[in-house]
């Protein structure tokens, strides 16, 4: 089993680091050259094209930005689609809209390629460690081709049903986590204002029953107001605006939708999305 892997950003680079610890062979291409190198370190091949990477293997990962770059992926001119991909299964682990994970699958499945949607819950610590949670939508007999392999990458795998589904249950818990980041924004904001230090609030909150791990592990980067990108505020963003765009009626997820979208506007995607205490004046 040869694995092809599309895509070294901050998620994929640790997740394919993983697959080729577990021993598998696995083949990288990403569409900007000269970020495979900690991964031919580790035994990668990196491949020239997209094509000589898809001939080569026989299960595809995509782990890349958005909508617009898993269409340009799969059904852009020069894309996987145009390529012979019959019988080979595909895996994209990227956030993406329900509607285009089911619109690409539906391609997918006219080229004869196995298409699963399995975006992951967890951020660069998570991938690091293979232990993210993975969602996944599909057919049953392709997550469990899959399975092996996402056991690697995550502690846990939740099959839920058909194409869309995996990247439904993503849209819904990083809904959570929009929240959970504004709600703790809002509480140290607020706590400050009435005369209690960011430490001791962040103390407070942490031996809570609302202290949670994603909060205690954002402890040290908001009190030393420094957020390199572990989860980029740009792709909350961009979640938020997804889950938006369902059409659920959830007023909290319109208002954080919105605030995200400001700190976006000033500048602030690149960091960590605990960036948004920041953007509200922290
Ligand atoms: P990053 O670190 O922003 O990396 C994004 C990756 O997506 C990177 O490899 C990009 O390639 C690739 N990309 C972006 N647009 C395109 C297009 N149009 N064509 C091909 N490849 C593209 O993201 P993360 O790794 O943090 O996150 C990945 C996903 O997990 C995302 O959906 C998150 O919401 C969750 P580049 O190097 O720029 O050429």
């Amino acid at each position: 089993m040869i694995i092809g892997w599309i895509g070294l950003g901050n998620m994929g680079i640790p997740m394919a680091s993983n697959l080729l610890a577990a021993g598998y062979d696995v083949r990288v291409w990403n569409r900007t050259p000269g970020k495979a190198a900690p991964l031919v370190a580790l035994g990668a091949k990196e491949t020239a094209t997209l094509s000589e990477l898809v001939a080569q293997s026989d299960v595809l990962f995509t782990m890349v930005s958005d909508d617009d770059a898993v269409k340009a992926i799969y059904s852009g001119s020069d894309g996987l689609l145009s390529l012979p991909v019959q019988d080979k299964l595909a895996v994209d682990m990227s956030t993406i809209s329900p509607d285009t994970s089911r619109f690409i699958a539906e391609q997918a499945k006219q080229a004869g390629l196995r298409f699963l949607d399995a975006p992951v819950s967890g951020s660069v610590g998570p991938a690091k460690e293979g232990k993210l949670v993975i969602m996944v939508g599909g057919e049953l007999a392709d997550y469990e081709i899959a399975k092996p392999m996402l056991d690697k990458l995550g502690k846990a795998a939740f099959y839920l049903g058909p194409n869309g589904a995996g990247t439904s249950a993503k849209l819904a818990i990083n809904l959570l986590l929009g929240i959970t980041v504004q709600g703790v924004s809002e509480t140290l904001l607020f706590a400050r204002s009435l005369g209690i230090g960011t430490e001791q609030m962040l103390d407070i909150i942490s031996e809570s029953a609302v202290g949670t791990p994603l909060i205690r592990g954002k402890a040290a980067s908001i009190l030393a107001d420094d957020y390199p990108a572990a989860f980029a505020l740009k792709h909350m963003a961009k979640d938020l605006r997804l889950a938006n765009e369902a059409g659920v009626s959830t007023p909290l997820a319109e208002s954080v939708n919105a605030t995200y979208r400001h700190a976006l506007e000033e500048g602030l995607g690149e960091l960590d999305l605990m960036a948004l205490l920041r953007h509200l004046g922290g």
